[in-house]
């Protein structure tokens, strides 16, 4: 009989002991996954669908402080690949991503998450001011029929966050199968601003996946049978916006702002116009920058989201400008960058007044408080024996590597040191300031509260975080699915 990998991990067969393989590219010893032999989407028109905008989430009923929400995760067949049949997701409400909350920060949110899906899930609002009990642990799953409410009580401060499915060891699949969606905190002050509101503050959710000549979107697995998916991250050759495949946009002569989510299992983006005109960054995912920041090529790590204002009252009406991915060699991936280098398209159709600005000061400066103070814990992301560990060891829901204090600011060291790859960290319960990054101060974008640090190829990097919200229990894992799913993952506990 041979062992399922959770029977292995279990019994410590995949933790210590082994020789770490060498450094270097480590992406040559992943080559019994020979994705690139086995998956091709069929051919997928670029730009001849229209972006989705998905609908808001409404409130069954709101009382004092309280909105509360239904959400019912089902099977449904939607259109997605012109020419090819009804595509099978897995969706919240049956559509991908699943509604847009617009939450007013200080309010509380009780979302009853109904399950009609066939699989065991769990919903974490990633960056969400959540209990232990409703962050949407790995392990507190909701098996198919069952129901689940989660509580969230918002601070008031801003946020781009998204809830998206966090089920032990299936996280990746129930993700690419469609469950994710937006989930925006605004804040009095936010809302008083003049920057871009209602139908020109734009969620954008970019993904890639794989599609079948059915129409289907098939979920790789390297061992179907075991449910053993890819273990250096599931890509695709189609990138989808809001689930749309390569979409165009439709857009005014006016200032548009974008909510940016890279919502893809193991694909890292490097944001650019085509015609080389830099991005507007005004915030990252938990705060205004102090000023807005331009960038013309604007790396997002899976998971991470960012505020980017684009003034198309620069361009003619007629103008075409395409959104481009100029991030070339994800480790992994073995699709031909051609295919995953346009994402969508802004086709500029009309003039129209614009009333919005972007004010000179945007946020507070960051907090430094505490910074100055020991790395309380250092945190070593490593391809070990062929498996993801952080500090040599594999998720064990049974252990806890750190206790953070509550209300301490407490500084914490990532060090990557697997090879070539990146990793996408995030400690659920709180986000935090990135002090510095190889000794150097974060990039210009990343100078805000943020959730998600991406680490680069043997990246070091320093984070500021003071746990204020609960105690108790929490993980902490890499961002790119797959290596979450296996097992690169940790516990602590908030004390
Ligand atoms: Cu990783």
């Amino acid at each position: 009989m041979s062992l399922t990998r959770r029977e292995m991990i279990k019994a410590g067969l995949l933790t210590g002991g082994v020789a770490a393989l060498p450094v270097g590219r480590a992406i040559a010893t992943l080559r019994d996954e020979p994705l690139d032999e086995m998956l091709e989407s069929p051919p997928v028109p670029t730009f001849a669908v229209p972006l989705r905008i998905p609908p808001l989430a409404r409130p069954v009923r709101s009382e004092g402080n309280t909105d509360y929400y239904e959400i019912t995760q089902r099977v449904a067949r939607v259109p997605i690949i012109p020419g090819l049949p009804l595509t099978e997701i897995w969706g919240y409400n049956g559509i991908t991503p699943g509604p847009t909350f617009r939450h007013v920060g200080g309010r509380d949110a009780i979302v009853k998450q109904i399950n009609r899906l066939p699989v065991d899930v769990s919903v974490h609002l990633h960056g969400g001011d959540n209990s232990p009990e409703d962050d949407g642990h790995p392990l507190d799953l909701i098996p198919p029929g069952g129901s689940k409410v989660y509580r969230y009580t918002e601070e008031e401060s801003l946020s781009t966050i998204w809830y998206h499915d966090h089920a032990i060891h299936e996280t990746g699949r129930n993700v690419y199968m469609g469950l994710a969606g937006h989930f925006f905190v605004s804040t009095e002050e936010e809302r008083a601003l003049p920057l871009p509101k209602g139908r020109f503050d734009v969620p954008l959710a970019i993904q890639d996946k794989f599609f079948l000549k059915d129409g289907s979107i098939d979920y790789p697995y390297k061992d179907p049978e075991e449910h053993e998916p890819f273990q250096q991250g599931v890509f695709g050759d189609v990138i989808l916006v809001n689930g749309t495949p390569k979409p165009f946009f439709r857009v005014l002569r006016r200032k548009y702002r974008f909510r940016v989510l890279n919502g893809s299992n193991a694909r890292i983006y490097s944001l650019a116009l085509s015609n080389g005109d830099p991005l507007t960054v005004l915030a990252s995912e938990h705060d205004f920058l102090q000023q807005a920041v331009q960038t013309d090529r604007l790396p997002i790590f899976p998971s991470e989201r960012y505020q980017v204002v684009i003034d198309f009252s620069k361009y003619r009406v007629g103008s075409k400008i395409e959104l481009r991915n100029l991030f070339e060699d994800v480790p992994g991936d073995p699709f031909d960058p051609d295919k995953t280098s346009q994402i969508m398209r802004f086709d500029v159709v009309d003039d129209a007044s614009d009333p919005s600005s972007i004010p000179a000061d945007l946020g507070p400066a960051p907090d430094f408080t505490g910074a100055t103070g020991p790395v309380r814990k250092e945190w070593v992301f490593e391809r070990n024996g062929g498996a993801w560990t952080i500090n040599d060891k594999v998720f064990d829901e049974d252990r806890f590597d750190a206790l953070p204090k509550f209300n301490v600011p407490t500084v914490w060291r990532f060090v990557n040191q697997s090879g070539g790859w990146y990793h996408p960290i995030h400690p659920h319960a709180e986000e935090f300031l990135i002090l510095d990054r190889n000794g150097k101060r974060p990039r210009p974008w990343e100078r805000a509260m943020k959730d998600v640090v991406g680490l680069g190829p043997n990246e070091v990097a320093r984070i500021l975080v003071t746990f204020h919200h609960f105690r108790g229990p929490y993980v902490m894992h890499c961002h790119n699915i797959e290596h979450e799913d296996h097992d690169m993952m940790t516990q602590f506990k908030i004390v």
